[in-house]
């Protein structure tokens, strides 16, 4: 049965990104969450010492409660919806954590980046491009505004699909957003433990500072097309050419 309505598909087309609150049971958030504890330096029932706390990937893709949020949940489904039935490597997400700050003097990004593209730091080869279809962020903490939400800029997805039509993918060290796009205002997410962001492959985005008491606890997958290897430098005309599901 699908789960996503044809406005939701709209939605994501238009937006570059579709949140849904009603994807994971309450089990699955909290195995997901008890993991992330597991592997953690700090005291969970002493929120002082989660301020700058470590480390940033506490447990590993693979550990089983992590990867049931995406390939025991509708998670994969959904963005196999969007993509097309079949076409996706599975793939486990990777806990992506933002300690409270611990100050109270919170701006948000000004700009962000695509993922995937070399920088000398970012361990991406030069001269090659890590691109993915459908990102997908999951909180297991409730987050708040000024909490460290994954920050994104609606609709520089179709930006940003043309912009490659006339450039490298290899143009943009970083993937940085900075004087390529004409960015709009960004959307902060937050949510209850359970918020799940879906987001084009080419959506440009941003960690943002947490002023919060709370752990940024998101768990972030990157799921591309099995297939990427034969479309990897492909800029077609209809930039929704390979998303079956919704073009
Ligand atoms: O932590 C976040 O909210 C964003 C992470 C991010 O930008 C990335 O992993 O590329």
């Amino acid at each position: 049965m699908p789960h996503l309505s044809c406005a939701d598909k709209a939605f994501f087309k238009e937006n570059g990104y579709l949140i849904r609150q009603d994807l994971l049971t309450q089990e699955q958030i909290d195995n997901a969450r008890d993991a992330i504890w597991e592997g953690l330096e700090a005291d969970r029932s002493n929120p002082a010492t989660w301020i700058g706390a470590g480390p940033r990937v506490p447990v590993p893709s693979s550990h089983p409660a992590i990867r049931a949020t995406v390939m025991e949940s509708p998670v994969f489904s959904i963005a196999e919806e969007l993509v097309g039935e079949g076409q996706l490597n599975p793939g486990g997400p990777g806990p992506n954590l933002v300690f409270p700050f611990g100050e109270q003097d919170w701006s948000g990004p000004s700009h962000g980046h695509l993922d995937g593209y070399y920088t000398p730091t970012n361990g991406v080869p030069e001269g090659t491009v890590g691109l993915f279809h459908v990102g997908t962020t999951i909180y297991v903490e409730d987050i708040k505004p000024q909490g460290g939400g994954f920050t994104l800029w609606p609709g520089v997805h179709r930006q940003a699909a043309e912009y490659f039509k006339t450039h490298s993918f290899l143009s943009i060290q970083g993937g940085t957003s900075r004087e390529v796009f004409d960015l709009p205002e960004p959307l902060e997410v937050t949510g209850p433990a359970g918020t799940v962001c879906f987001w084009h492959g080419q959506m440009v985005h941003s960690g943002s500072r947490n002023c919060a008491r709370n752990i940024r606890m998101a768990l972030i997958a990157r799921l591309s097309r099995k297939d990427l290897n034969d479309i990897r430098f492909e800029t077609p005309d209809d930039m929704w050419q390979y998303w079956e599901g919704i073009n």
